[in-house]
């Protein structure tokens, strides 16, 4: 089943294609790629997103994570980012791999994501993030924790986070256009 996943993405086993669409036939073309990473908590209930306060992605909610050093691997550099953005230390497990072309940026982005379900140290703003916790489940009463909130995120966010929070690995890709508008995806799990 790998031949039909979009380029740029990475199938070894099989998958079970989740959501795709878009108004346009054919994927954006790339040349060069760069690793970044992204991580979330999830525990009991909740997540930790951060609010971007500066840079690519400024005033969207997101994990935490960014550039892969030469020297680092991804698990090694999603450490260390959450170090870096939120203060504090997770033992960090890929769950997923995604890709994004954005037609305005000579590089595609192969971003590996992480989860953990527990940290140590104590969490605190940072100059590039503003972390707070939302509820897991949506539009739950119960909780006195804010929903996700898709509205403030990337486009793509709402397609995968779902298998993220369900524990199903995933695979991705989305093409974004100029002025950040999101126009063809395709989401799967694995
Ligand atoms: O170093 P910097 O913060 O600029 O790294 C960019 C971060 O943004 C990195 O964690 C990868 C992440 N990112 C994208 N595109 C998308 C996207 O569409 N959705 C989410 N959730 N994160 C993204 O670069």
């Amino acid at each position: 089943m790998s031949a039909s996943v979009p380029p740029g993405v990475v199938c070894e086993g099989s998958h079970t294609e989740k959501h795709s669409g878009g108004a346009v036939d054919g994927w954006l073309a790339f040349e060069k790629v760069k690793l970044y990473t992204n991580a979330f908590i999830v525990e009991e209930g909740r997540i930790l997103l951060g609010y971007k306060k500066r840079g690519f992605g400024k005033d969207l909610y997101n994990g935490f994570g960014g550039k892969v050093e030469p020297q680092e691997t991804p698990l090694e550099a999603a450490v260390r980012e959450m170090q870096e953005e939120a203060g504090i230390t997770a033992p960090l497990k890929k769950c997923g791999t995604l890709f994004f072309v954005c037609e305005d940026i000579d590089h595609a982005f192969h971003i590996d994501i992480f989860v953990a379900d527990e940290y140590t140290g104590a969490i605190i703003e940072t100059d590039e993030m503003r972390p707070g916790w939302f509820s897991t489940s949506q539009g739950a009463p119960s909780s006195e924790l804010p929903p996700i909130p898709y509205s403030r995120m990337w486009a793509d966010d709402v397609f995968w986070m779902p298998m993220l929070l369900a524990g199903k690995p995933f695979i991705g890709r989305a093409d974004f256009v100029q002025d950040g508008t999101m126009q063809k995806w395709w989401f799967a799990e694995v």
